[in-house]
């Protein structure tokens, strides 16, 4: 995808509402987005720079609780704000309300009944989670927020994600906290009460986990978290995708999946940079994870309980800085596809078709790198 700037985050979805999923691709330093149409499948027609989203633009979200109109909100860091677009009848995109909120740069949406629809954020460089209440996407309205401050304060969440793990209705918010190893949890408060934070999992130290990505791995119908070490435990040589499963209750078992990244010993560089999940249309769920070096499919059979899984490492040209990693079928034959962005300055933007475990065991054999 002829993206011709350093691509620092990703959208898939069908921004033009024709029922092809497109890509929206986002310059953090060159402060633009721009999408690109899947207009027949896979052929895409690039669309206008959008610089409406301001100075410093973090991560660009499709809002899930409308059916009837497709909106997307930027989290606006150098501005501010969170600003609300919505695509007109040839997809292109507008900005149609916005809300002051302090350097938000990722976040993600929630439902907790007593609260309406809410947003998480985390800022650039503060040490705290914000939660806005009952936001109303069209006129960038709310019914309030909270400020949720680290403690120790000089610690930092990168993202934040919403699943119902306990089958209650309301969603539990997760977050990693960089310094300390541990993953924490923001349930819906009891009425009357503010949100807090608590401790979820605490890890052995090294591996600095950053993003926890809920999936249900092993397809039980409890949703299950996967959190990626971003560096390697250095005691112990390796690097993990840390799998928490989930009992359906919301209690969770650690199966750590080793990552194929080269050891420190061996003068590579460790971590894991981007994940998903997603299951295929062979019935197998499949991980794609990106190292700095190869990315790497995992085949996770259904009924998964920890045993080390299937793995096929498509090398990449040189050390890569992957940003975002998507796998989801997005020409439309029912096969997962991968798309990622990373920081070139020229063709930022990738797809690997499917069916990928196939099209990765032909890479393999026939020794072909991602360039
Ligand atoms: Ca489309
Ligand atoms: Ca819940
Ligand atoms: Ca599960
Ligand atoms: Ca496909």
């Amino acid at each position: 995808m002829p993206f011709a700037a350093p691509a620092h985050n990703l959208l898939v979805d069908d921004i033009d509402g024709d029922g092809r999923p497109d890509l929206a691709l986002t310059s953090h330093h060159q402060n633009y987005t721009q999408v690109f149409y899947q207009r027949a499948p896979r052929q895409f027609l690039p669309g206008r720079q959008i610089d409406a989203v301001g100075f410093h633009p973090g991560e660009l979200m499709r809002y899930p609780f409308t059916t009837d109109r497709r909106l997307y909100i930027m989290n606006a860091e150098g501005v501010n704000r969170l600003l609300v677009f919505e695509p007109d009848r040839n997809g292109d995109l507008h900005l149609i309300a916005e809300l002051g909120a302090k350097a938000p740069r990722s976040g993600t949406f929630f439902n907790w009944p007593a609260w309406g629809k809410g947003i998480a954020l985390t800022p650039f460089a503060e040490s705290a989670i914000y939660l806005v209440k009952d936001f109303d996407p069209l006129s960038g309205h709310f019914g309030g927020s909270a400020e949720l401050p680290f403690r120790p304060s000089g610690t930092y969440a990168h993202a934040v994600s919403a699943a119902d793990i306990d089958h209650d209705g309301s969603d539990e918010l997760f977050f990693s906290n960089t310094l300390s190893n541990v993953v924490s949890i923001i349930r819906q408060p009891p009425p009357g009460a503010e949100p807090v934070i608590e401790p979820l999992w605490s890890f052995n130290p090294g591996g600095r986990p950053e993003k926890v990505i809920p999936a249900d791995i092993d397809q039980d119908g409890d949703i299950d978290l996967l959190i990626p070490d971003a560096t390697d435990k250095r005691p112990l040589d390796r690097t993990d995708i840390n799998v928490l499963l989930n009992d359906g209750q919301g209690r969770f078992a650690l199966a750590p999946i080793q990552f194929p990244s080269r050891h420190r010993s061996a003068g590579g560089i460790t971590g894991i940079q981007e994940l998903d999940f997603a299951k295929d249309r062979d019935g197998y769920g499949y991980i794609a994870a990106a190292g700095y070096e190869a990315v790497v499919f995992m085949r996770i059979p259904a009924g998964w309980k920890g045993e080390t899984p299937q793995s096929r490492s498509v090398p990449l040209q040189g050390i890569q800085a992957i940003t975002r990693a998507c796998l989801i079928d997005i020409d439309g034959d029912g096969w997962l596809d991968l798309a990622f962005s990373r920081t070139h300055d020229q063709i930022s933007g990738v797809i690997l078709w499917g069916p990928l475990w196939e099209h990765a065991k032909q890479l393999v054999d026939e020794g072909v790198k991602i360039d």
